[in-house]
């Protein structure tokens, strides 16, 4: 039995907390200033770098970035802690990655004109899990009350192309009627704000997306899936050694490599010509004329990294409406980012106009789904 498959409706949740630049560099700097104090005679001996102030042209320029949500502002800034403060919960509370789950699935849901009786799948795609088991989504499904089965999946950046990838099979082998795809990003939880080359990259949200049998959509517009391409690629340039194994070898447990670590101008140089490279081909593949495209929804970790991509496909300069960039406002969210793009950037497009969806990140990996509108 084979179905085709659609995406009918998105949902966001936005933490209500957000930094700008000038705020986390302000704390920044004060960090820095407190540490070279400190530090003053092994500095002056030669012993120790000082450490170098950050600033807020400089990651405007260099990202795209001005500023980020959070869930917990108040410890990022804070210089004697410098993460986020999210006090742990009793077992028989709502995880607080279940939490933005919740709130997201349900944006979704109504905007695709659902309910939880029509879904029958829930899978939580993100790039940092927190706890081993029970599987975060089946608290999402739980909580929503949904009769199915669920399963967490993690592809860093690429999670929610990923999850995306695997509801459409789910739904067009029949397995499940409907999917939510749920990807909560609380990036800044692994975030080294010590690090002056990556202290202002991530911001925190939770994408959900609905796909659901084309036949059974009800919503106003929906996306009919024409191609969805999936590819990885091994690199330590971005790299995250955070893990269960750490407590097996004392003395590592806090090391800043159990952190998000990466080499980004390697990164930038690597992923750009492989990504618009597999757009370029999957369209080909497609017999689809590249001046057919009329969206990018692309992962949002850097503004010039962004353009080039685009240009690169276009073969000219993308407008802000071909590839829409929400990442001004909330910074690099891992996978949520090209969702964003896609939950905030679709509703003037013209039935039969074809767009991507298009993640890249850390394995490396990408994921390139093709959409068509549909009414
Ligand atoms: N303030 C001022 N100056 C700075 C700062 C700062 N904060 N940081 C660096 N500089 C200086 C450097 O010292 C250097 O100075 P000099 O030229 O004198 O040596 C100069 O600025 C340039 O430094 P870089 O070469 O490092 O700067 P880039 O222009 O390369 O910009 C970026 C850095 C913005 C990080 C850029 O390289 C980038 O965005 N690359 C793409 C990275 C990317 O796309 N990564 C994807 C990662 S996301 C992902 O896969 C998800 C992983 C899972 C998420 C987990 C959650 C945490």
């Amino acid at each position: 039995m084979g179905f085709q498959a659609a995406i009918s409706g998105t949902g966001l949740f936005t933490p209500e907390q957000a930094i700008s630049n000038e705020e986390l560099v302000e704390s920044f700097n004060a960090y820095v200033e407190q540490y070279n104090r400190d530090h003053r005679d092994q500095i002056e001996a030669g012993q120790l770098e000082a450490l170098q102030p950050s600033s807020a042209a400089f990651i405007e320029k260099a990202s795209g970035i001005k500023s980020r949500f959070v869930m917990d502002k108040a410890g990022i800034l804070d210089t004697d802690v410098m993460h986020p403060m999210l006090p742990e919960r009793g077992d028989d509370e709502l995880a607080i990655l279940s939490e933005m789950g919740v709130h997201a699935c349900r944006d979704a849901l109504t905007n695709a004109g659902k309910t939880v009786a029509d879904v029958d799948a829930v899978i939580v795609a993100c790039s940092n899990l927190q706890r081993a088991y029970p599987a975060v989504a089946i608290e999402v499904q739980s909580a929503l009350g949904i009769d199915g089965f669920a399963y967490d999946m993690n592809v860093a950046c690429s999670s929610a192309t990923f999850g995306l990838q695997a509801a459409l099979n789910l739904v067009e082998t029949g397995t499940a009627r409907a999917v939510l795809v749920v990807s909560p990003e609380i990036c800044s939880a692994h975030l080294n704000f010590r690090d002056r080359d990556s202290h202002f990259i991530f911001g925190d949200v939770c994408t959900a997306i609905v796909v659901e049998r084309k036949e059974t959509v009800t919503s106003d517009e929906h996306y009919e899936v024409v191609d969805a391409k999936l590819k990885t690629q091994f690199s330590n340039n971005i790299r995250n050694n955070f893990g269960f194994l750490n407590r097996c070898a004392p003395g590592t447990e806090d090391t800043p490599d159990k952190l998000f670590v990466q080499q980004g101008r390697k990164v930038f140089k690597e992923v750009s010509p492989m990504v618009a490279s597999m757009i370029v081909e999957q369209l080909k593949s497609l017999d689809i004329e590249v001046d057919a495209l009329k969206r990018m929804w692309l992962h949002q970790a850097n503004l010039n990294m962004n353009q080039l991509i685009a240009k690169r496909v276009l073969g000219r300069e993308a407008s802000p409406e071909e590839a829409p960039v929400i990442l001004d406002e909330y910074a690099n969210t891992s996978s949520a980012g090209s969702i964003i793009a896609f939950h905030k950037h679709r509703r003037d497009l013209n039935e039969g106009d074809i767009g991507v969806i298009c993640s890249f990140g850390a394995g490396y990996s990408v994921g390139s789904v093709v959409l068509r509108k549909c009414k």
